[in-house]
């Protein structure tokens, strides 16, 4: 009962007479029908061990029923939950046995019309008054209790920070020292974080004091191990991770976490040794009523396979035994060795022997032209002879591998046969042999409220886009957590989820995991970054099995995220194979907006690695390739840190063989801020076809591949609104791209911008539409954007332009629409049009600023297709910040669910519909579901004597029934309305409770 699947509803034919419509007949042709799910129910308070309708369980208890079902399984499971809050004290868990059976699956379903959430806060009650000249409130929550995050009524607080780039801090050692004393009087100095936002990255760490210097002033602390690990020893482990040149903790962007700095409405404090929670309200915010929502928890959501992650141990590990008298070991050869290290030996027959418990062992080597035989032998008994013979030196080479032994102990032995040298550098473990977690759904659910406390001890120990240094040694790379994690996973499938409010990243699909979806779902207001796939650890793998594989991101809105790791981004992926990321929209990052590939120049050839000037070569192979990124909307990112753009590549994809070239196609990226290169395929970036994207309005190149290691890249058929370019790349076939001002795109360009984004399937109704909106077009050549302005612009973003008789138009379907821009002292006179006709000359001048100001507005136009105009007349700007439409959508428009038995689609009824054609049900309980953006919404239909009590319920909340029963017939009556909601996202669900019918008309967002 998906969401999308169902409001396709049925295809109908023919022509018959139902009850009072003339209506169509369903027809029976279409595929045969599955086996009945066998369907249960969860609620939030849910004891039962039934699953029932009225007698549901938990969350935990459906899992059990659902794994008591599960073996031998012939049709799907539908678990509903229904709605309400699931505050959850640990992670729902879901692994092996919780997957479906014989090709039919586990579907973990959101009930038609209501809201489940899966939370992993506290609700904080009993706040009072602490200081009232500052307008400071408290309350009181357990002692101990770790949190980086608040939302107050779903709005995100910011944890107490100090001004942007202070003045007057000096690095002096590991203290960062001021003349300012007033420092020195934070309590909980231990708390307090240091922020560097510099070039790609965020550094962050504790205070470990805070003290006062002799001559006077404040000296802050930095935690000296933190303080190593971003400032006098960055961890840089070199090809295959980051590269040189690497920014440091050595200025202070903001201080952040100390009650001294709790100054501005909407920030927190946690002092969590005293269990307190001080919070400063924004205007409007009555804390005696709000919802206040403290995170406690760091994943909602674990769906794992096994193994988990696999990480290979070092050629030095203690518990390898190296036999024979030709072994040495070296130590910073630069040759691309697993932590630049390696043994080797000379000597036939010398030998290497581990003994590990698991199911299997990837032995990794360096291959070279002077290498050779090896036997490789399992418990004693000889299994594989095998060569590390190669033309050149190929760093960190699967030699061995050996899988489907029986869980236990077993001892690998590698012995030298040939050639001159045997090079051991690491070896990966497989505990558990590979078993995913498989054919699981999620569909229509609501994950809410995380936090990840790491930081708080071991600081921000960045690499870059949200892939971080463990503090250990060695410094692994970790990755921010998600809330929705999946580790080894085969066909899991979201769709039509919310992801939101996280502490880290929303949804991360993790450790080889295959075949899964993120489908039409909405990420966002996440700390870290908003979808991740794949790992940047496992680029050796020649076990397909293993490896993350066939992957689909697409049709989600993405935005937002970032909000306290500037370096993350929208959709990142590590070493994937064919990853498709397609039609989602992203927006409002802080960083680039999709992050694919890593690995930097590693897999690049030496020849190239040399042109590029670096000393040693540091080369291997890695197994990505086959990826795919299509028709995304990318647009207002950059906000915060700098190098990067809005799609950004790294490292190799495939292997020249023409079989796995990846692409880069259909995409519209704009409004760039910080971008340096709008489409930045970075360094190593090889064996991609770009081709049809359009990039305007943003900084830097359209295009930039910087340095020889980029290569094999095929450049073609590409719009922009600028000619520069950067080509420093090896074999690349660069065709420039059409060139374009005034936004007079030809029709190639106006076709990949009206499909970049989500189809029209999986984009709200809206009554808003942003700046940004592919469906403005802009003309003219003064038209310049900006995202991150900062003058509480709707979406922080406006277009603006110095040009006289500049245009920005929009076609829009319904009755209302406003002009919104901002006023200033800058700004002259704008003439709005309203299908062609002049609606006059209005002024924009201000003596101050004013932001989302409406500038002209009309209503009560026929419902229909409008165009409205906006003209630049004079001034030296106008600011265009959104338009709010009041629009309306048949009742066939794809984000309408329709929920229950197939309902009737019946169409040409003479009756004075709109669209002449109307949805109807005769089944009481069936539901109509509308998702939209906005402030309000207003259902019209008919109303007549066959027809009785629809049940109206807003974002899971009752609003009552509404009666359609009239005497006689009478179309397109407005049968509820509600405006005036916080703006955002809402549902309205319209469920049958009388009447021999259910009627489906209209429905006018604003
Ligand atoms: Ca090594
Ligand atoms: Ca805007
Ligand atoms: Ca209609």
């Amino acid at each position: 009962m998906s969401l999308f699947r169902l409001r396709l509803g049925r295809r109908i034919g023919g022509v018959a007479t139902v009850g009072a419509l003339v209506c169509a007949a369903v027809t029976a042709a279409g595929p045969a029908a599955a086996a009945t799910p066998t369907v249960l129910y969860a609620s939030p308070s849910g004891t039962g061990s039934t699953c029932s309708l009225s007698a549901p369980c938990s969350l935990d208890g459906a899992k059990s029923k659902v794994e008591s079902l599960t073996p031998g399984m012939a049709a799907d499971i539908d678990v509903y939950l229904r709605g309400g809050t699931y505050r959850l004290s640990q992670a729902f868990t879901l692994g092996a046995a919780d997957s479906g059976q014989n090709g039919n699956k586990v579907a973990w379903i959101g009930y038609p019309g209501e809201v489940p959430v899966l939370s992993g806060a506290t609700q904080v009650t009993g706040f009072s008054v602490f200081d009232s000249s500052k307008n400071i409130y408290r309350a009181a929550v357990p002692a101990g209790t770790q949190s980086r995050q608040l939302f107050v009524n779903g709005v995100r607080a910011q944890r107490a920070r100090g001004p942007l780039n202070p003045s007057g801090f000096t690095l002096s050692g590991s203290s960062f020292t001021t003349s300012d004393p007033s420092y020195a009087s934070f309590t909980n100095a231990s708390s307090v974080e240091v922020v560097t936002n510099s070039q790609w990255k965020q550094m962050r760490c504790p205070l470990a004091s805070i003290t006062v210097p002799s001559g006077g002033g404040s000296s802050l602390n930095v935690d000296p191990t933190c303080f190593a690990n971003n400032n006098t020893a960055v961890p840089n482990r070199g090809f295959p991770f980051n590269g040189a040149g690497l920014p440091t903790l050595n200025s202070v962007s903001y201080l952040e976490n100390a009650y001294q700095l709790l100054n501005a409405p909407g920030e927190f404090y946690l002092d969590s040794a005293a269990g307190l929670l001080y919070y400063e309200p924004r205007s409007g915010e009555n804390l005696s009523a709000a919802d206040v929502e403290l995170p406690t928890q760091q994943t909602l959501l674990n769906v794992s396979g096994t193994p988990g992650h696999l990480a290979p141990v070092n050629d030095t590990d203690p518990a390898i035994s190296y036999s024979g008298s030709g072994w040495g070991y070296s130590t910073g050869r630069g040759f691309g060795d697993l932590l630049n290290d390696a043994h080797a030996t000379t000597v036939n027959g010398d030998s290497m022997s581990y003994t590990f418990t698991g199911t299997g062992i990837d032995v990794l080597s360096e291959t070279n032209s002077d290498e050779g035989g090896i036997d490789v032998y399992v418990d004693g008994a000889k299994v594989q002879s095998v060569t590390a013979a190669t033309s050149s030196r190929l760093a960190q080479q699967v030699i061995a591998s050996v899988s489907g032994l029986t869980k236990g102990q077993h001892t690998v032995k590698l012995v030298k046969t040939s050639g001159s040298y045997l090079v051991i550098d690491g070896l990966t473990v497989v505990p558990d042999a590979v078993t995913p977690a498989h054919d699981i759904a999620f569909q229509g659910l609501t994950f809410d409220y995380t936090t990840w406390t790491l930081p708080s001890t071991a600081g921000y120990i960045d690499n870059q886009a949200g892939v971080l240094w463990d503090t250990g040694s060695g410094h692994a790379p970790i990755r921010i957590p998600a809330a929705v994690q999946v580790h080894r996973g085969s066909k899991i499938a979201f769709t039509g989820d919310e992801i939101a409010h996280t502490g880290g990243t929303g949804i991360d699909l993790a450790d080889g995991t295959q075949n899964s979806t993120i489908t039409g779902s909405f990420v966002h207001d996440n700390s870290g970054g908003g979808v991740s796939v794949g790992e940047v650890d496992d680029y050796y793998l020649t076990d397909t099995s293993r490896m993350t594989t066939g992957d689909t991101v697409s049709e989600n809105w993405i935005d937002h995220v970032g909000q306290d790791y500037s370096d993350a981004v929208g959709i990142w992926a590590g070493y994937t194979r064919n990853l498709t990321i397609s039609h989602n929209d992203i927006g409002h990052t802080p960083y680039s907006g999709m992050s694919l590939g890593w690995g930097w120049g590693y897999a690049s050839p030496c020849s190239m690695q040399s042109a590029q000037g670096l000393g040693n070569c540091a080369h291997g192979t890695i197994y990505a390739g086959g990826n795919q990124i299509l028709n995304n909307h990318v647009h207002d990112v950059m906000g915060v840190l700098n190098d990067g753009g809005p799609i950004y590549t790294n490292g190799g994809q495939g292997n020249g063989d023409g079989s796995t070239t990846s692409v880069l196609a259909g995409n519209l990226v704009e409004v760039g801020n910080h971008t340096n290169n709008r489409l930045y395929q970075d360094e190593g970036s090889s064996y991609w076809n770009t081709h049809d994207n359009v990039t305007r309005t943003g900084g830097g190149d359209w295009i930039g591949m910087w340095t020889p290691t980029i290569h094999d890249i095929t450049i073609h058929d590409n719009y922009s609104d600028t000619t520069s370019e950067l080509n420093r790349g090896t074999n690349i076939t660069f065709n420039q791209a059409t060139i374009v001002s005034g936004g007079a795109w030809p029709s190639a360009a106006q076709s990949i911008i009206a499909a970049a984004g989500p189809d029209a399937a999986y984009r709200p109704m809206t009554g808003r539409v942003d700046d940004d909106d592919t469906a403005i077009s802009y003309t003219g050549s003064g038209w310049t954007a900006n995202g991150t302005r900062g003058f509480g612009d709707y979406n922080d973003n406006v277009h603006a332009t110095t040009g006289n008789g500049d245009t920005a138009a929009l076609t829009f379907t319904g009755t209302g629409v406003s002009v919104i821009g901002e006023k200033n002292s800058d700004q002259g006179q704008v003439e709005v049009f309203l299908d062609g006709t002049s609606q006059g000359l209005f002024d924009t001048g201000s003596a101050t600023r004013q932001a989302q100001v409406t500038i002209w507005s009309t209503s009560g136009l026929s419902a229909g297709s409008h165009t409205v105009q906006f003209v630049k007349r004079s001034g030296t700007w106008a600011t265009l910040d959104a338009f709010d439409v009041t629009g309306t959508y048949n009742d066939n428009a794809p984000s309408i669910a329709y929920n229950g038995s197939p309902w009737l689609d019946s169409t040409n009824r003479g009756l004075g519909d709109y669209g002449d054609d109307v949805h109807a049900t005769a089944n009481n309980g069936d539901s109509a579901t509308v998702t939209f953006t906005g402030t309000g919404i207003s259902f019209l239909t008919e109303t007549n004597s066959d027809e009785g009590t629809i049940a109206v319920s807003l974002d899971g909340a009752s609003r009552g029934s509404v009666n359609a029963f009239s005497a006689s017939r009478q179309s397109q009556q407005t049968l509820y309305s509600v405006s005036n909601l916080a703006p955002g996202r809402h549902t309205l669900s319209l469920a049958k409770a009388g009447g021999s019918w259910l009627v489906v008309d209209r429905f006018d967002v604003h």
